[in-house]
């Protein structure tokens, strides 16, 4: 494959110190050497840091450093050139617009992790933990990316796939050379490797809800009706005025999203409309965001005013809480108590139900260790290695495990080879899929898409 050379401005557009360009391809040599005018011509090393200036013909645009990467060692595995200038908007765009110039061609997003991957120097499951590391939001997602792009994951998914292979190759024997008499022995040992490679497969899944909350962070929202302290919460919680706090009902029209960290789990908290029926506009669509948002919760946070009794409100959304992971809070203790509490016990039996006081600041550090605990309960994994943390990996990773149960149903129901052999086959495709062997150009343009420019 003939690849054209590519260049991006490789970090963040804005004011700063410093700006990286960064060209990569066979034409890559022959641009710098056009643009750039070293001090001290000398002869240049490898990887060797040079300064000078960038010149467009008689022109000094910047004076800047440059480093030459011969192929094959480096992040593309062609020949790369970084020009590290001054990091503001103006030389940048001038000195990218000048190797546009001399033959460059505008990277797309993620195009220097593409060419990773096609160059076979890393695997899919590698390029997109590039980035998750670049966009990891604690240490712990920041460990689990760069796990991934050790290539544990990626092991781990092939090991599986060599598996299925080696036993597709077992069953072919068979259907080759049918002995009625090794028939039963071999039904028996196919069902036996499917039931590990099952096993495998579910270890991985029951991993990766935890994964994936290190990855994105847990949705947590919090709802109620209105004017019960959800705001107050959200403000507490990020120790930050960041939601406006009123006494008029219907303050909060919007969500209000905010990243934090509780014991090293990012947390994504979501600030909702209190939710009640209503006739103005604005409040309305608010409060269709917060029943959004309520479904797609990990987990919710329910609050109630224990200076009210129960309203009517209160008891459908208690209705839509019970079926999901919930902390259920009973705001405002610091008032005279109208709540039937007994009621919300008896409703939310297995719930955990805070008592707090947002005004007199009671109760939220029991909030902080309900929420670690509900994810802790849910047995983060020591072994960070093998967690799949991404959403495309969880489907593939389902689909191969549905395929594998349902060729050892096939196998305890004595079907015909070929039968088995069929959704073997598809498993094997799925996991080809996770690591790369197996994918399609336009779904490799799409997951690329969704890198940042420069990477
Ligand atoms: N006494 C008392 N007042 C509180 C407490 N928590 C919140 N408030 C007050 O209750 C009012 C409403 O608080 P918010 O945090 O805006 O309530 P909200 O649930 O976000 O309300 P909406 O955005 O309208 O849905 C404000 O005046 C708060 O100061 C509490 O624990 N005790
Ligand atoms: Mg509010």
């Amino acid at each position: 494959m003939i690849m054209d050379t590519i260049v991006a401005i490789s970090t963040p557009i804005g004011e700063g110190a410093i700006g990286i360009i960064r060209l990569s391809g066979p034409e890559s040599f022959r641009v710098i050497d056009q643009i750039f005018k070293p001090y001290v011509v000398a002869d240049r090393k490898n990887r060797e840091m040079v300064f000078g200036h960038i010149v467009n013909g008689d022109q000094v645009l910047d004076e800047v450093m440059t480093v030459k990467m011969k192929a094959p060692n480096t992040y593309t595995r062609e020949d790369v050139v970084e020009i590290n200038c001054h990091g503001g908007i103006i030389p940048m765009r001038e000195i990218l617009a000048l190797t546009l110039k001399h033959g460059a061609r505008m990277a797309e997003r993620g195009e220097f992790t593409q060419r990773a991957f096609l160059s076979g120097r890393i695997d899919l499951t590698q390029a997109e933990s590039v980035m998750d590391l670049i966009s990891a939001k604690t240490k712990k997602g920041f460990d689990l990316a760069f796990n991934q792009l050790e290539g544990y994951l990626s092991k781990k998914i092939r090991l599986l796939r060599d598996k299925l292979l080696n036993l597709m190759a077992h069953i072919e024997v068979s259907i080759d050379y049918p002995e009625e008499d090794i028939e039963e022995i071999t039904y028996h040992e196919i069902e036996d490797r499917l039931i590990e490679i099952e096993c495998e497969i579910d270890i991985l899944l029951k991993n990766s809800t935890n994964g994936k909350i290190i990855r994105d962070g847990l949705k947590t929202v919090i709802v109620g009706k209105p004017n019960v302290g959800k705001s107050s919460l959200m403000n507490a919680l990020l120790k930050d005025s960041k939601a406006i706090v009123t006494e008029i009902a219907g303050t909060t029209r919007d969500l209000i999203e905010e990243f934090m960290n509780i014991g090293g789990i990012p947390i994504k908290l979501i600030d909702t409309a209190g939710i009640r029926d209503t006739e103005d506009i604005v409040e309305k669509i608010g409060v269709e965001r917060s029943k959004t948002m309520f479904n797609e919760a990990d987990l919710t946070i329910f609050m109630l005013n224990a200076s009210e009794p129960l309203s009517e409100e209160d008891l459908t959304i208690m209705e839509m809480v019970k079926e999901r992971h919930a902390i259920v809070l009973i705001n405002k203790t610091d008032l005279d108590s109208k709540i039937d509490e007994r009621l919300i016990h008896e409703h939310l039996h297995d719930k955990r139900i805070i008592r707090t006081s947002m005004e007199r600041e009671i109760g939220i550090v029991e909030v902080e260790k309900a929420i670690q605990e509900m994810v802790m309960n849910n047995e983060v994994s020591t072994d960070q290695n093998e967690i799949v943390s991404n959403t495309r990996h969880i489907s593939l990773l389902e689909n191969a495990f549905k395929n594998v149960k349902d060729a050892k149903s096939a196998v305890i129901n004595r079907m015909p080879y070929d039968f088995v052999e069929v959704d073997i086959k598809d498993a094997i495709l799925y996991l080809g899929q996770i690591t790369g062997e197996s994918v399609e150009g336009d779904l490799l343009n799409n997951i690329f898409s969704n890198f940042c420019l420069g990477k």
